[in-house]
């Protein structure tokens, strides 16, 4: 379907009963715009079914609760639950957790301190398996999961490379999140520019973007590298599947490389650990963290989520609603 369009959405008004028993009426306050949304608006066979055209979407929101059929959530309560792309939601409680909004937004559990936020800390320190003196790069390294990946290992005391879209978001990894280096991947061929930047090579790749970024990391891989591929941006609009690295065979192998897909979902169990670890460094300041909000509300929606697939957010994008 290549990019999609504002033409593919709809909005449409529905009246909201009240809760059933263990039921919540939330009104939602910030949604989330997730590359993963894509995804759900194909038919591929995937990890997850696809939005089912003419019902509404979903996706992350955090909202307050205006009424409660549930035991443990009152009104004014703030809660994170899944049923974003909507003003209102009716929530079956279990799906809901109650987030503390008081010390930071409660967009930040769309982000740093939640889906996005994980998925950096599993794909690094799980499945990359960071470890003393490895040398990282991070693609897509201005946005929701890059930021985060970067940070956590600049924080581990690495020497991080990081690739985003724009010298405005070059400069921030660079004299805000405090990279190593960090290039625009417009600049010339992306081998090109990891070399520059990474002379010595790269242990870990952190891989948000996949195509040339893959190929260029792979070969820049030292030794028992390990590249995570946590998602692969640069495809998700493709009409025709992408050509593989063309190095993948050779260096793999004389490399001795491991090459991991995962996804969050598989790794809930690590909320505990890093909930503990990256909410410290967010309240001690030591993670930053920006956001692009989206104003203008459920309205502006489809053309965040469109503006968001083309770079148009530095940190994670959320659309506020009412
Ligand atoms: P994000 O990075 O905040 O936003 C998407 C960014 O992708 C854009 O800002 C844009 O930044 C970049 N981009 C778009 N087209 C590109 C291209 N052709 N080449 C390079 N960069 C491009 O999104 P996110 O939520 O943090 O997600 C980042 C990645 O993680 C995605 O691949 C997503 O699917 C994946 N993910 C995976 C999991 C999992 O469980 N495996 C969970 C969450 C997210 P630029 O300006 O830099 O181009
Ligand atoms: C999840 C698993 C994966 C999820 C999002 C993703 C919203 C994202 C995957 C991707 O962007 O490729 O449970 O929850």
């Amino acid at each position: 379907m290549g990019e999609p369009q504002p033409s593919n959405f709809a909005l449409a008004e529905t009246e909201v009963a009240d809760p059933a028993d263990g039921e919540l009426i939330v009104r939602n306050t910030f949604m989330s715009v997730d590359p993963y949304m894509r995804g759900r608006m194909s038919d591929a066979k995937s990890y997850a079914a696809p939005y089912e055209i003419d019902h509404a979407m979903h996706g992350g929101a955090v909202g307050e609760v205006v009424a409660s059929a549930a035991e443990g959530f009152a009104e004014g309560d703030t809660v994170l639950h899944q049923l974003g792309w909507r003003e209102y939601a009716t929530v079956p409680a279990k799906d809901a957790r109650k987030v503390d909004a008081t010390r930071v937004s409660s967009s930040a559990y769309l982000g740093v301190l939640g889906m996005p936020g994980l998925t950096a800390y599993v794909g690094l320190l799980d499945i990359a398996a960071l470890k003393d003196g490895d040398i990282v790069f991070v693609s897509g390294a201005a946005g929701a999961v890059g930021s985060v990946a970067g940070q956590i290992a600049k924080l581990k005391g690495h020497t991080v490379i990081g690739s985003a879209g724009s010298p405005a978001k070059v400069a921030y990894l660079k004299d805000e999140l405090g990279f190593d280096a960090a290039f625009d991947y417009h600049d010339g061929p992306v081998h090109k520019l990891l070399r520059a930047a990474a002379p010595d090579g790269i242990d870990v790749y952190f891989d948000n973007v996949g195509g040339d970024h893959l190929e260029a990391a792979l070969g820049s891989s030292r030794l028992f590298g390990r590249t995570a591929v946590c998602g692969s941006i640069s495809t998700y609009n493709a009409t025709e599947l992408p050509p593989g690295p063309r190095n993948f065979g050779n260096v793999v192998v004389s490399k001795r490389l491991t090459v991991r897909g995962f996804l969050v979902l598989d790794s809930f169990d690590r909320f505990p650990a890093f909930a503990q670890e990256v909410g410290a460094w967010v309240a001690s300041g030591e993670l930053k963290f920006r956001e692009t909000v989206v104003e203008g509300g459920i309205e502006a929606a489809p053309q965040a989520f469109i503006d968001m697939l083309n770079g148009a957010n530095t940190g994670k994008m959320v659309v506020r609603l009412g």
